[in-house]
């Protein structure tokens, strides 16, 4: 029940827990900056109004996907994050970003609270997250994104396995040296398959010609092939390239896109929510993109069933035209933390839950084996 403070339909935050939790992945997973073997992560539980809301933060053991790391969510949101959300009532999820707004950065420890308030208000609604979001559709188109192989033959087994499990779009990993070679074999044996690369950052504007060289070669589309924290060197290349760029890593804010927008520097977004601070603030870089004709996609961080459950609801919002990296949990953890676990169709298609809030039950004996530091704090 809601006490005497707090306004009709309130949140008021009682508790936050932190975990950190480590899972051996099913297979390595390699991109231009490094192999990883396992994830590790923090989870944010909030607790209030007799209710519990989950979120899973995004951050690595490292900086080098982003500058956020897991030791550094951890001391954000003990020292910063939950002195500003314990003991306080949020009519709306939307105004916990703002709420934060004192902390400069640290996006990935600000979207695992704000997220877990999002699951929390849907529970306490008994409505499931999509509803809450805005969003429509009631399944979401899947692909995969394949990291970096010990070879070629070993990748072309993997996206043969992929497409037979029905995913609706390939994207593959590139850096210099496994690039335009590795496109064209896929072409080769594979035809006309909806193919992308995802760059991660490894080029350079010096690159465009050898960039360019990938426009024969139809594919959806090049993902962050210049500097994390670039804008201005992409719309240069972008002008440069007949494949659409689509960004990831430079889209950190609504400013980033609006400034992506207007100088022209991609033709599609991909939206992770840990990246721009939470649910609301996606939501706010879905809706401008929509305004502007720029289709936008899901990202994926490799994330637990718990994550993945949010990513799936968020997806369901209607600018999500084109498949995002939210496949099946078995790609990255068996068990997954969820029972059952994320399942994608024969036709591509992931379900939206239905249940309140993101909708999957946890199993808290596997969340409790695979926890090795806990936190309680309280309002
Ligand atoms: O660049 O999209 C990326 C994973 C970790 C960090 C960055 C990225 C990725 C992926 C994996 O591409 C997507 C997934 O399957 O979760
Ligand atoms: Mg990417």
């Amino acid at each position: 029940m809601p006490n005497a403070e707090t306004p009709a339909g309130a949140i008021r935050i009682e508790r936050l827990q932190l975990r950190l939790i480590r899972l051996p992945l099913v297979a390595f997973f390699e991109t231009s900056f490094g192999r990883a073997f396992d994830k590790t992560f923090v989870l944010v539980t909030l607790e209030g109004e007799g209710a519990q809301g989950l979120g899973e933060c995004v951050a690595d053991e490292h900086p080098y996907y982003a500058s956020e790391t897991n030791a550094g969510a951890w001391h954000v949101i003990r020292d910063f994050l939950a002195p500003l959300v314990l003991g306080r009532s949020f009519a709306d999820p939307r105004d916990v970003f703002p709420a934060l707004a004192r902390v400069r950065g640290h996006n990935m420890a600000k979207a695992a609270v704000e997220m877990a308030c999002w699951d929390l208000a849907a529970r306490t609604r008994q409505v499931p997250l999509s509803r809450l979001l805005g969003g429509t559709r009631e399944a979401i188109p899947s692909g995969v994104s394949i990291g970096i192989q010990d070879s070629v033959e070993q990748l072309m087994g993997k996206i043969e396995t992929e497409l037979a499990a029905g995913y609706r779009r390939m994207k593959i990993k590139i850096k210099p040296g496994w690039d335009v070679g590795i496109v064209e074999t896929i072409r080769a044996r594979f035809g006309g398959i909806p193919l992308m690369v995802d760059a991660n950052a490894a080029y350079t504007l010096a690159d465009s010609a050898h960039l360019a060289a990938l426009d024969r070669f139809a594919l959806m589309m090049i993902e962050q092939p210049l500097e994390y924290d670039d804008i201005r060197d992409h719309a240069a290349l972008q002008a440069r390239l007949q494949t659409a760029i689509c960004l990831d890593e430079s889209i950190h804010s609504v400013r980033a896109a609006e400034e992506a927008i207007a100088l022209q520097a991609c033709r599609i977004i991909n939206i992770k929510p840990g990246r721009l601070g939470g649910h609301a603030q996606s939501i706010r870089v879905h809706d401008r993109c929509a305004a502007s004709g720029i289709p936008v996609w899901h990202g994926g961080m490799l994330e637990s069933g718990i994550g993945r459950a949010h990513n799936i609801h968020l997806a369901s919002l209607p600018n999500f035209s084109l498949p995002g990296d939210i496949a099946a949990s078995r790609r990255y953890f068996v068990p997954d933390l969820i029972e059952p676990p994320i399942e994608v169709g024969r036709d591509g298609l992931v379900r939206v839950p239905t249940a309140p809030g993101i909708g999957v039950a946890v199993d808290w004996d596997r969340v409790e084996a695979a926890t090795i530091e806990t936190l309680d704090l309280r309002a």
